[in-house]
């Protein structure tokens, strides 16, 4: 398989596709920072992973660069559409509004171009997987996930509707829907790169890891071609929907 993977330089991109590369399958590896990816690009072997150093948000780039890998790296059967982000946890009406604008951007828009830019090759190669990492905040509310959550709410609804359109395709469509994840920028990037913060998240935690992610991902991808795994929700074990609230002012 060729598998194009996004936000590959680190967490649970960098781990899907070291995974894939592991069980022999070819991987375009995309992210913005070069360095990072260049790195992975050592470790994997450059005849196994091909590097795309490029904006998620810059679509025409992302063309040009695919256009011009070679030929091995050309039909792409899997996207697995990784990148994203969760920025602040205010709530709502404390939230600054350019996160909120920046997340529908990485999460929804650049999603979904990349998606409409591969669909069609994908039809007509009659075989392609897309792979979506969503996130349990797109299933359950707490406060601050505001619009974060609502952006993986959308990832959990586009990939059930992609696959009303084309399950009479041969394209499989899958959403993974991760719980408290550690070993990732995750939580540095929702605390805009106040460590303190992003560690307390994780104190005396066992959160899943990439590679738990990873295995998800190669697992769906693996099954025989009459098998789509619509979607898998994972939590670590000390993780749980929670109560409903109730606030008493009293
Ligand atoms: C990451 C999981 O619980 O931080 O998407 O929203 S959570």
């Amino acid at each position: 398989m060729v598998v194009l993977v996004t936000g590959a330089s680190v967490g649970f991109g960098r781990a899907i596709a070291e995974k894939f590369v592991k069980e022999n399958h070819k991987v375009i590896a995309l992210a913005r920072r070069e360095n990072k990816l260049l790195e992975l690009q050592k470790e994997l072997g450059e005849e196994n992973c091909k590097i795309v150093a490029t904006d998620i948000c810059d679509i025409e780039a992302i063309k040009t660069r695919l256009n011009n890998l070679d030929s091995t790296f050309k039909n792409i059967d899997v996207l697995v559409n990784n990148a994203g982000l969760a920025l602040g946890l205010n709530s709502a009406n404390e939230a600054d509004i350019s996160d909120w604008e920046q997340m529908i951007e990485v999460n929804i828009l650049s999603l979904v171009r990349l998606t409409h830019l591969l669909l069609p090759q994908m039809v007509a190669q009659k075989k392609g997987h897309i792979i979506n990492i969503g996130s349990i905040a797109g299933n359950y509310p707490y406060p601050g996930s505001n619009v974060y959550g609502a952006t993986k709410a959308f990832v959990k609804q586009f990939s059930l509707n992609l696959r009303a359109d084309l399950f009479d395709k041969c394209i499989r469509v899958s959403n993974i829907e991760p719980g408290l994840s550690g070993g990732s920028e995750f939580s540095l990037v929702r605390f805009k790169g106040d460590g303190n913060l992003a560690n307390k998240v994780y104190e005396n935690t066992e959160p899943l890891l990439p590679e738990d992610i990873a295995e998800a991902t190669f697992w769906v991808a693996s099954q025989p071609n009459r098998v789509n795994i619509n979607r898998i929700e994972l939590m670590p074990t000390i993780q749980a929907p929670s109560a409903l609230n109730v606030f008493k002012n009293k």
